[in-house]
């Protein structure tokens, strides 16, 4: 068992206080790895090497930069093989998810912000009496943190703009899914990012996380995790007036309605409730079907939910891994049960699988005959776990869109065009997807309302975000 250290001003190092954390295999429930616990003090040697990297790293061409961010994404896509499998083992997700989204993903992120480096540009306001222009500095020193279900993908989605942007960052990728971070601190500086631009520090949320948001040079947090924690990073950073970006919860509505493409409808339900185990912020977990259809589209889906394959995540043909943790299948079973008292009926699933006693496998679960009110219904689960109920008319479909403290992402599935705009113009959340589910554009503004986050990531949002814009005013003769 090999221990992971940190990724310190180009150095690999324990944490200073020598402490170490294990980590467990979801589908072996095996302890396969160790990583530093980290704490202040190990977040102060990285500042203080990503502060000393920062003058030199934002002095670069825009040019410059995004040729090191392609070496990055050169190098992740040539260990496809080796970060996919450690992705599985991380988080228990299906080998074959990986090699097809979460590592692909995370060298286009690098690509894509490559590109962004090159092309960003800022805004001259001109009049009769004045010129005014803006220009876009590098914040300084920045701090991401990402969560345990796309943790690759998730990490280089803010440490990509964040360095394009010309700052240096600090990382604190989650403990319990840490391999993928660590791994690309080695292939940071075997691609030849220069020392102490890339800061990786391993260890628990409120000991190295909390030190790294409360480090008065850390200018700004990008974040992505629970709601929860979002809240407890608001409280700290925004009295010393960071920058802070939050990627939060969802809990997001399917709106089918009678016309829709039946077979598409029912297909790519399926997809956005249980990939990823359903641990996605963006998985719709609450279907909504137009009555008419309702009893056919309920049949169809639970016919193709029946045929997931649950099970080993390094078998190509497995869609359904292991959930993440013991902690975390514990927390969907809560919600299983908790939907039975509600009133709910399990249609498929509902429990652990007869033939897999070791690994926290969880069954995909259908439930039916919730009002869309209950808690079951309003609270996130982050499991392969979804609801499924019928409504009336279109106001009646935004309402139940609506109900939650969580305003995401939603679909709606229609052949009506007007009603698409009306609709998706009436549901609040940050993203709607009009007859699909996470398709991405990488340009395009992600994030949510309500409590699903503060802030936009992607595109030019990120590049905002990254940046402080200055207004420089020229008199006119
Ligand atoms: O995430 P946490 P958890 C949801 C999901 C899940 C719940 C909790 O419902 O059940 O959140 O998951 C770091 N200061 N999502 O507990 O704690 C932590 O170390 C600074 C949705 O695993 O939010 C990790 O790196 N950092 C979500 C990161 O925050 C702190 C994805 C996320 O951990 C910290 C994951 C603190 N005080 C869970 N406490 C999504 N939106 O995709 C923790 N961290």
């Amino acid at each position: 068992m090999k221990d992971r250290k940190n990724y310190i001003g180009g150095k690999f190092l324990p944490a200073v206080n020598g402490g170490l954390l294990d980590v467990v295999a979801p589908a072996t429930e095996k302890v396969y790895a160790r990583i530093p616990d980290s704490d202040d003090q190990d977040i102060a040697l990285a500042v203080k090497a990503a502060e000393e990297a920062f003058p030199s790293w934002s002095g670069l061409s825009a040019e410059q930069r995004a040729d090191h961010l392609r070496k990055v994404a050169d190098s992740i896509e040539s260990c496809l093989d080796e970060l996919a499998e450690l992705e599985s083992i991380d988080t228990g997700k299906p080998v074959s998810l990986a090699k097809r989204v979460d590592i692909p993903r995370a060298s286009a992120n690098f690509r894509f912000f490559a590109s962004a480096a090159e092309q960003f540009s800022s805004e001259a306001h001109i009049g009769s009496a004045m010129l005014n222009y803006t220009h876009r500095h590098p914040l300084g020193v920045v701090g991401c943190i990402s969560p345990w279900n796309l943790p690759l993908y998730l990490l280089t989605w803010k440490i990509a703009p964040a360095l394009a942007a010309g700052n240096t960052v600090v990382a604190k990728p989650s403990e319990v899914t840490p391999l993928t971070a660590a791994r690309l601190g080695e292939i940071c500086r075997d691609a030849g990012l220069p020392d102490g631009v890339l800061n990786i520090v391993h260890g628990r949320g409120t000991k190295a996380g909390q030190a790294l948001v409360t480090n008065a040079t850390v200018k700004a947090i990008s974040f992505t995790g629970g709601t929860a924690t979002g809240r407890a990073i608001a409280t700290l950073a925004a009295p010393m007036f960071k920058k802070l970006s939050l990627e939060l919860g969802g809990k997001n509505p399917s709106l089918v309605f009678a016309d829709a493409n039946f077979d598409e409808a029912v297909e790519t339900s399926v997809r956005a409730a249980f990939t990823n185990q359903g641990e996605i912020c963006l998985c719709g977990s609450r279907i909504f079907v137009q009555g008419d259809i309702y009893d056919e589209f309920k049949k169809a889906f639970v016919n193709k939910v029946k045929v997931l394959k649950v099970g080993n995540p390094s078998e190509k043909d497995t869609d359904i891994g292991a959930l993440v943790s013991e902690e975390h299948r514990q927390k969907v079973m809560n919600y299983v049960d908790l939907a039975i008292n509600e009133g709910g009926r399990i249609l498929t699933g509902g429990k652990v699988p007869d033939q897999l006693a070791r690994g926290y496998f969880y069954e995909p679960t259908v439930i039916e005959g919730l009002d869309a009110f209950c808690r079951t219904n309003t609270e996130e689960i982050f499991g392969p776990v979804v609801t499924i109920q019928p409504f009336f008319d279109e106001d009646e479909a935004v309402r139940y869109a609506n109900t939650t403290e969580y305003g995401l992402s939603a679909t709606v599935w229609t052949r009506d065009l007007d009603r698409a705009h009306r609709v998706s113009s009436r549901i609040k959340s940050g993203i709607v997807w009009i007859n699909c589910w996470m398709m991405r554009d990488l340009r395009t503004p992600f994030g949510g309302v309500k409590n699903s986050g503060v802030g936009r990531e992607g595109g030019w949002e990120a590049m905002r975000f990254f940046t402080e814009p200055q207004n420089v005013c020229i008199k006119r003769n």
